[in-house]
């Protein structure tokens, strides 16, 4: 009877378990202009993914679009794919570039002022402290190149 009980337990244990992970995975993302959560790689539509903290962590928010500012109420770090409600200005310290056709250039003011830097396709930055001039804390807009123009590939956001 003890074997029983113990097996119907590890059951309802595991039950829970998958359910609880269900939820995580099929729970729906929220269309915020274009921001998603995720930091997808992709030829139509490379995100440029901005981290709160060094090495990529600590909330993420990302881009497949120029942003002349980060005024916008969408303009918040993700963690776990829900916002944290944290404004990303001032705020990035670490960038992850997945665009595979066109380059980002990020500034320290808004509208692309204020003297910036720019991330070559498969670029990673993991702590913009080490970037020269130390851009820790400073980014303000950014703005997506093709080479001769802006680049527009991906869905719209702000
Ligand atoms: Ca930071
Ligand atoms: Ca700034």
């Amino acid at each position: 009877m003890a074997a029983n009980k113990r097996g119907w337990r590890y059951t309802t244990f595991f039950t829970a378990l998958a359910v609880a992970a269900a939820t995580v995975v099929g729970a729906p993302r929220p269309a915020l202009a274009g921001h998603d959560g995720y930091c997808d790689v992709a030829a139509e539509d490379g995100n440029l993914c901005l981290y709160r903290d060094s090495d990529y962590t600590g909330g993420m928010l990302d881009f497949t679009r120029t942003d002349h500012n980060y005024t916008s109420s969408a303009d918040v770090f993700w963690i776990d794919f829900s916002e944290s409600g944290i404004n990303i200005n001032d705020q990035v310290s670490s960038i992850v570039n997945a665009e595979t056709r066109c380059v980002w250039y990020l500034y320290r003011d808004i509208e692309f002022g204020g003297g910036g830097f720019w991330l070559p396709i498969g670029t990673n930055i993991s702590n913009l402290a080490l970037v020269s001039g130390n851009y820790n804390d400073a980014i303000s807009s950014h703005y997506k190149w093709t080479g001769t123009k802006e680049c527009t590939n991906g869905s719209t956001g702000q």
